[in-house]
Formats: structure tokens, sequence, C-alpha cells
């Protein structure tokens, strides 16, 4: 792979969507190839000119300001992910006849001979965490791999490095699977469907449809969850290679095909010789941090793709005692004057926060942001006997605001009126004043976090920041 590659791409105009992680590799890639390479961006920001910088100076020529103009003479354009797919540049796209595709599609296209299989994930929640399992599983397999997609790396990085992979564990959100039509995985797991993004793909179908495509193509195992049936209706959806299996798993005993928990033991019936009879131990329920129900089933659905790969039992055990889980998903930040402090950032949607919110008996709840096209009824509805408080940050919180108001009117809300990043400290002193001894102040937010803060990652930090200040 590599540098060596004769590539479609040289000589021809390519317009690249965004100028964010995504489409500052897709357009040194492509630049690379010898393609002229034009990244327009919506923004003007600090920066992006400081990556149109960086840019210019490997030759491409870059365009902010103006996210609908399709520049002259455009052959290709090359989307970043979070790119609607009404966005004007689009219209204009299609209006000239000229393809778009995302940067996962283009890393797709770039496989050279021998290159790696991708062993792939999507799901509403638990997406980055399995991929994580799964990497750590591999590795203790002994076999040369990386993490790669929408958890942080850009696959076109990776195909296009010198080093060599046997396989790649590559995590994949529906808007990437939206741009990437060309893409077939070896094995694949949905493994949740819940609304969300629903502003960006319109309906829950599109956006089931979307995720869905990951099974396309697949040549061992399509694993779904078997406690969602709509995640097993995408694999019969599917237009797989021939052979291909449909694989569940399960937090009770799995049948045949499956992989479940009997007795606190992870086990696999289905790679196992004679899966009408036996079962296989992979781990113990206790191998897997946190051992809470949602990420056991995550562990399951990584075992699978593992197995489904060739990887031995002894490996998937040894790869997730080794996995150590994400610093901001339900992560225990401080006790400060007997109430616990809890980051979960990475509830970005009314699904994550539904985990969190249930796990803890007497809540202050910190939560709003950006509510992507989200509805706070049946989150308030089902935590509403445990909130002792809640604290409304960011853009969309008069949305939990009113879900508050109408489902839990006796619990006591702060709304915090500023958007600055600053407002997280407030939010936690509000918090603590609210907290009685025994509480949880519990930050997870069920919405995005990108009106006030660059990520997810950093809005934790912020909060644990906030947390370690109390006692300053
Ligand atoms: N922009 C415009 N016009 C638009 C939209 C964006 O000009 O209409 C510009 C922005 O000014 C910005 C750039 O495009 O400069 C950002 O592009 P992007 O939003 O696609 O973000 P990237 O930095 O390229 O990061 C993307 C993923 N982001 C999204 O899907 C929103 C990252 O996932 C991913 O890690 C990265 O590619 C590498 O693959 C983040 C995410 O939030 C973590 N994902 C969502 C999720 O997990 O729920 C799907």
């Amino acid at each position: 792979m590599g540098g060596g590659l004769v590539s479609e791409f040289s000589g021809q105009r390519i317009t690249v969507a965004g100028l964010g992680v995504s489409g500052r590799s897709a357009a040194r890639a492509l630049a690379g190839l010898g393609a002229r390479v034009t990244v327009v961006d919506g923004g003007d920001g600090e920066r992006q000119r400081a990556a149109a910088a960086e840019l210019e100076r490997a030759g491409i020529t870059v365009r902010l300001g103006d996210g609908a103009t399709l520049p002259e003479n455009t052959g290709l354009v090359v989307t970043s992910p979070g790119w609607r797919p009404d966005s004007a540049l689009f219209a204009a796209a299609a209006a000239a006849g000229v393809e778009v595709v995302g940067d996962v599609e283009i890393a797709w296209r770039l496989r050279g001979p021998g290159a790696p299989p991708w062993l792939a994930v999507t799901g509403t929640n638990g997406k980055t965490t399995t991929v994580q399992m799964l990497a750590a599983i591999l590795r203790a397999a002994g076999l040369r791999t990386a993490a790669v997609g929408n958890i942080g790396t850009p696959i076109i990085d990776v195909v296009r490095s010198p080093e060599p992979y046997d396989v790649l564990a590559v995590e994949l959100s529906s808007y990437q699977l939206h741009w990437a039509p060309s893409v077939r995985p070896h094995s694949a797991a949905v493994l949740n469907l819940a609304p969300d993004h629903l502003d960006w793909h319109g309906t829950m179908a599109a956006y089931a449809a979307d995720k869905g495509r990951i099974y396309e193509g697949n040549t061992v195992a399509c694993v779904y969850n078997a406690a969602d049936p709509a995640t097993e209706d995408l694999v019969r959806a599917a237009d797989v290679t021939e052979g291909c299996r449909a694989i569940g798993f399960t937090l009770g005993t799995p049948g045949p095909s499956q992989l479940g928990v009997v007795d606190g033991i992870l086990v696999d019936r289905a790679f196992v010789p004679q899966r009408h009879r036996q079962a296989q131990e992979l781990a113990e329920i206790t191998d897997v941090t946190p051992a809470a129900p949602h990420n056991i089933a995550n562990a399951l659905a990584a075992a699978a793709l593992a197995r489904a790969f060739g990887v031995e039992p002894k490996a998937v055990r040894e790869g997730l005692r080794a996995f150590t889980p994400d610093a901001h998903r339900i992560a225990h930040v401080a006790d400060v004057a007997g109430v616990a402090y809890v980051n979960d950032s990475k509830a970005t949607n009314t699904h994550a926060a539904q985990a969190s919110l249930a796990a803890y008996p007497s809540i202050v709840w910190i939560a709003g942001g950006l509510a992507k096209g989200a509805t706070f009824d049946e989150l308030v509805t089902a935590a509403a006997g445990r909130l002792r408080g809640a604290v409304l940050i960011g853009a969309d919180r008069q949305l939990i605001a009113d879900a508050l108001a109408r489902h839990a009117p006796d619990v006591p809300v702060v709304s915090l009126d500023r958007t600055d990043t600053g407002a997280m400290a407030a939010a936690v002193r509000e918090a603590t004043a609210l907290a009685r001894t025994g509480d949880t102040v519990l930050m997870a937010p069920a919405c995005a976090s990108m009106d006030m803060f660059t990520n997810y990652n950093e809005r934790g930090e912020a909060f644990a920041t906030a947390v370690a200040a109390l006692t300053d």
C-alpha cells in the first residue's frame, strides 16, 4: 500500500468538503496521489485559518467562509461526515452530475492488493468502546491492528501508512456509512438502534438504513443484538456474500449461532464445531470493566467479530482484561463532601444518557447542548423518580426544561443562560448546591457538545476540572 499506488485520482480536480479531521486527511492523501485538491469550509475561524495555512504549504487550495459554491471543474466531491446530505454544495454537485462520497469511501477505494480486512462496528451507542475492546482482543491474539474511523483516526491515514496491518477495527458512524457506498467489511456489528441524529438523516428509517449499510457484502459474519430486533432486521435486509452467517449476541443463555452469558461466563455457541451441542467459554463477566449490562453486550459483540476473524478464546479473555474504558463514559471523577461526581460526557444522545441515569438512585443531573432533533419526554419520564434536581446548559436546554416541566414538575431546575466554556464550572457549582449527602452529580448531557466545546472530550475535561476546583 502507501506511496506506490497508481491512482484513479491522479490529475483529477477534487473538492474536499470540510477542514476538520477527516477533510484534512483526505485532502493530503489525494494531493499526495497527484489530485488537484480544493478544500472548502463554511467556517472562517482561527482553527480553520491555521489548518488552511498548513494545507496551502502542501500545495492544496483552501477556500474558507463559503461551503455552498462548487469550485469550477470539480470532478469529484469528497465530504466530511458531518455535512448534511441536503447541503447546498451537494445540490450543486448533483446539478453538475458530480459524484459525492465520504473519506471512508476513499479509504476503501485506496486499498491495494493484500490490504487488511475491516471488522466494522456501528450502533447508536457503545461503538467506540466496542472497537477499543475489539482492537485489544486482536492485539492479544498477536495481530497487527489499529482502531480507526469515527473513533478519531481517519481511515485514510491508516490505509496509506507504510506500517503493515493484519486487520483493522473500524468504527463507522451513520454519517460515514451514508457516504460510503462500496465498503464491504469482512464482518460487521450493529450494536443497537435508537433515535439519534434525526436532524441529519431526516427520519428514523433513513438513519436505520444508513446504519444497515455496514452489513453489505460481509463475507463471514453479520453480528446483531438479539435484544434489539431492529438490528436483526438490518441483517435480513442486507445483501451479503454467499455463506456469510448471522450471529446474535445476548445477555441471556445463547442459542446456536449466538454468543451470550451463562452463570457469569461469556460463552460462544457460534464459532464452535458443534454449535447445537457445545459452547465455548470465552471470559468471565468480571473480565469486563465496567461489568455493567450494556458493556457486557459491547464485549460480546467485540468477541463475536474477533471470533469471526478466527481469534482463539484465550485472546478474547486477555484482550478484555487489557481493555481500559474511555475516561468520559460513566467515569467516577471524585467524591466531595459525600457527593459522587460522575462524568458521562460521552452520553451525546438520550439513549446513552438513559443508561447512566438508570445506574444511580438519587441524581443531580447536568444536561444540555445540541439536541440534534431529539425529544426528551421518554428520558425524563424514565428518570423522574431519581432526580434530586437538574442543571441545564447549552443551546437546546429549553427542550429539556420543557420535558422536565411536563413530566417532573417538582424537580428543581436551574437553567444557565450562557454557552461559554466557563458555563460548566457554574453548572457544577449549581449542582453541588442542589445535592445532598449520598447523591450523585451526573453530567450525562443527552446532547452533542459542539455548541460549547470542540468535542465531548473537552466537555468531560471541563467537568473534571470544575469538580477539582470544588476542593481548591
Ligand atoms: N463544516 C462546514 N459545513 C457543514 C458542516 C461542517 O463547513 O455543513 C465544516 C466545519 O466548519 C469544520 C468541518 O466541516 O471545519 C468539520 O467536519 P466534520 O463535522 O465532518 O468533522 P471532522 O473533524 O472531519 O470529524 C469527523 C467526525 N465528525 C462528525 O461526524 C461530526 C468525527 O466524529 C470523527 O472522529 C472524524 O471525522 C474522523 O473520522 C465525531 C462525532 O461526533 C467524534 N461523530 C458523531 C458521533 O459519534 O455521534 C457521528
